[in-house]
């Protein structure tokens, strides 16, 4: 219970992978709660995306909430697939689905300090009252177009890989494929044996990391039944824990042994996997690895050498009705046009507007850079923490560690509410403006600013991530630094 005869309101948005763990969280502790979902279904990233080749690059067993092990996983990486069946279980065995209030997209919050109170205006109209708000809303969400001349023009289907169109021509059909982020290089190796011709239009190569994939056997999921110790020591194991300790130690201290042997690693891939000379070069980024996030893939390389497959380096000019044309004049006639450009990823709760304390608004707190104390709170802004949101560890280690982490340190800044010992909790500004200095001056020495372009990158080139090392990070989530929050009582 908050103070005498209040309970605590809590409105979580996006019922994705973190409004799910809030929301079991949350039932666990017998809280009130409603998460507000816009679609119709939960499942956030996992229900968005269902292009082919779709897989996690995080092994399942470590994709998977900690409290929830899953024997049922069928491979060592997990289709996308998969992984929304995974969800919509969890959703269910926990009980918080009729809790979700679906097609409700929150498009407005505004905080009143005399009451510690936030009002929801749903895209509807509905206002609705929180004392408590959760935002899980998603970092890769909103799809980055690419402002290519003719685009519209096109007369086949053309859409962005989080709108998939199963309805447009792919096997047996000519495909252009825009884009080879860790997307694009997913469909190439899904795609490239069912099309007549895939011409995978190539910006900026990239570094691939080697990794293996294989299936679990029938036998393999009844000893993870039987023992569940097993699925612990997957997700525990060097392979998984250790290589991401070497990757964010080796990201921080970039002329480190840990940095050299991933680049090596990702050279001799691509050395001894791509036998054509000519093709090796087009593939060879002129940047260092792990600058831009980097793939892990087990069969690119092998797949982007099948015949079907051109990877077209020139300029795109424009797109025209029948196919795309370069600025040295070649034309790629094509039935498809797969747009896999990329997210938009500093809009996070936006287009939603935000306003806190005294009127001001999220966009004008984010004017420079999209960003929070720790990822989670921001200043000026009281009981509203974020998960996954701006500047955190995204893309560096399992988005579902980095969110059960998150919501350990928020629950304790909760719990003085609970507890009825303040009714608001915000961040200092002195405190954020501290961290966020540390955390830019340490961002800019990292892998990721050294030179190559990234939707990691904000617009001073700061990379908007976590700077510091795997055990850094679960030491900050471990316990809030109480005096970095004022208490409202
Ligand atoms: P990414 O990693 O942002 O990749 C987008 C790709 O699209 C990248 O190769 C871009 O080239 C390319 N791109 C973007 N705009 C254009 C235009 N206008 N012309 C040509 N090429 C373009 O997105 P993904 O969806 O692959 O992956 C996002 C994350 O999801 C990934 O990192 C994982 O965390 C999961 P560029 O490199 O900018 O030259």
């Amino acid at each position: 219970m908050g103070e005498e005869g209040r309970k605590l309101r809590y409105a979580i948005i996006g019922a994705g992978m973190a409004g799910i763990l809030a929301a079991i969280k949350l039932k666990q502790r017998g809280e009130q709660f409603t998460v507000f979902e816009k679609a119709t279904k939960i499942g956030g990233t996992w229900r968005e995306n269902r292009y082919p080749g779709l897989t996690c690059d995080v092994p399942a067993h470590a994709y998977t909430y900690s409290f929830e092990p899953y024997p049922e996983w069928r491979s060592y990486y997990a289709t996308g697939a998969e992984i929304q069946t995974y969800f919509e279980m969890v959703a269910e065995k926990y009980g918080i689905m009729p809790a979700i209030r679906f097609g409700c997209e929150v498009s407005g919050l505004v905080y009143d300090d005399s009451r510690a109170t936030w009002t929801l205006t749903l895209a509807s109209d509905e206002k609705v009252e929180a004392d408590v708000v959760i935002v899980a809303s998603g970092v890769l969400h909103h799809p980055r177009l690419p402002e290519i001349e003719g685009l519209d023009s096109f007369a086949g289907p053309a859409f962005h890989t989080a709108r998939w169109d199963d309805s447009a021509p792919i096997e047996g059909a000519n495909v252009g494929l825009i884009g080879c982020g860790s997307t694009g290089v997913q469909i190439v190796t899904a795609i490239n044996k069912v099309v007549n011709k895939l011409v995978h239009f190539q910006r900026s190569p990239q570094w691939i990391m080697p990794v293996p994939q294989f299936d679990y056997t029938d036998e393999d999921r009844a000893g993870f039944r039987k023992d569940p110790a097993l699925m612990d020591a997957i997700r525990y194991s060097d392979d998984y824990i250790g290589a991401i300790i070497r990757f964010t130690d080796a990201i921080t201290d970039i002329d480190g042994p840990k940095m050299a042997e991933i680049e090596e690693i990702c050279r001799q891939n691509l050395e001894t996997s791509v036998r054509d000379p000519e093709l090796r070069e087009k593939l060879r980024p002129d940047y260092r690895a792990a600058c831009k996030r980097l793939i892990y893939s087990w069969g690119y390389y092998e797949e982007v050498q099948h015949p079907a497959v051109h990877v077209e380096t020139g300029r795109i000019a424009r797109v025209e009705p029948q196919g795309v044309r370069m600025e040295d004049g070649t034309f790629h006639p094509l039935d498809t046009l797969v747009l896999a450009t990329g997210f938009q990823a500093d809009r996070f709760i936006r287009p939603a507007t935000v306003s806190g304390q005294g009127g001001a608004t999220l966009d004008e707190a984010w004017k420079v850079r999209p960003s929070a104390h720790y990822a989670m709170t921001i200043p000026g802004f009281p009981n509203f923490f974020m998960l996954n949101g701006p500047t955190g560890p995204v893309g560096n280690f399992s988005l579902i560690d980095i969110a059960e982490r998150q919501w350990d340190y928020i629950d304790q800044l909760i719990e003085e509410l609970r507890a009825g010992r303040a009714r608001a909790v915000v961040p200092t500004a002195e405190a954020f403006a501290d961290y966020e200095q540390r955390r830019i001056d340490a961002a800019r020495k990292t892998i990721f600013a050294s030179g190559c372009s990234s939707w990691y990158l904000d617009d001073e080139g700061v990379p908007a991530s976590w700077p510091w090392s795997y055990d850094a990070f679960a030491e900050a989530m471990a316990k809030p630094v109480m005096s970095e929050f004022e208490f409202a009582s």
